[in-house]
């Protein structure tokens, strides 16, 4: 677990991811990777999108998947099944994962695959909705994921992972009838935050509003203003 015990620790902290951050995002850029960094509190649904995607999307893209994760191989086991490079990071006692351990992900990938052939890797990080958004780990993109069962108020009271969020996904919609939960409020109150963030409602469950984050996701693959920001 990180503790922030004062600010200059903490920034000092964030300083030294930076630096790992950079050395990732440098890898990337080299290959011609793009790379997302998926986050969510437990539970909402990440591994569940990630499986979707592999499963339409690999046919014409070359996708490989870090998987953070506390202590098990859980999500990687499941996703393996999609014939995609799967490397697993337990981060043991830690709430997020770092740079310097997405490193660790990258140089495995490096030995035991040709990262040259890859279009994208996607991060799944450990399920929190505060800390992961503040340790940038070389990603192109930050891809928050909210559920409908968590509620409206969520982007208010974490407003750090919205506002740094490049696109957020609202998932299983397909229980938003079976809520009093109101899709509209919950952009409302995401917009509040960042006000240009795209958002995708999304079912993996149904397959609803998939479309429109496999066209992102194709979108954001090489994509000039991603790979430049
Ligand atoms: N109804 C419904 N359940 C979902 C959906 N996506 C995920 N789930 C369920 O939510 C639980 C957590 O999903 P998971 O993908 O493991 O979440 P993660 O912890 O964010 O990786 C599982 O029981 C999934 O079956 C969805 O779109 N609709
Ligand atoms: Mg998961
Ligand atoms: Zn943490
Ligand atoms: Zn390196």
């Amino acid at each position: 677990m990180h503790q922030i015990i004062d600010d200059t620790l903490g920034i000092n902290l964030l300083h030294a991811n930076q630096e790992d951050a950079d050395h990732n995002r440098a890898h990337f850029d080299a290959w011609g990777i793009t790379c997302l960094n998926l986050m969510s509190s437990p539970g909402a649904g990440k591994t569940a999108l990630l499986e979707k995607t592999l499963a339409s999307l690999t046919d014409d893209l070359s996708i490989a998947v870090i998987e953070g994760d506390m202590t098990t191989e859980l999500d990687a086991d499941r996703l393996r099944q999609y014939g995609v490079p799967v490397i697993a990071i337990n981060t043991g006692r830690a709430c997020h994962l770092d740079a310097r351990m997405v490193a660790g992900g990258i140089h495995t990938l490096s030995h035991e695959h040709t990262p040259q052939d890859l279009d994208m890797v996607i991060v799944e990080n450990v399920g929190n909705l505060v800390c992961p958004a503040e340790f940038e780990v070389g990603e192109h993109a930050k891809v928050a994921l909210l559920s409908v069962t968590e509620g409206e108020d969520k982007p208010l009271k974490y407003p750090v992972m919205f506002r740094e969020a490049d696109v957020l996904l609202i998932t299983k919609i397909d229980l938003a009838p079976y809520l009093d939960v109101d899709l509209a409020r919950i952009e409302a109150n995401v917009r509040q935050i960042n006000p240009h963030v795209t958002v995708i409602p999304v079912s993996a469950k149904s397959g609803e509003g998939l479309e429109d984050w496999f066209d992102w996701v194709r979108s954001a693959v090489k994509s000039p203003e991603l790979t430049s920001a």
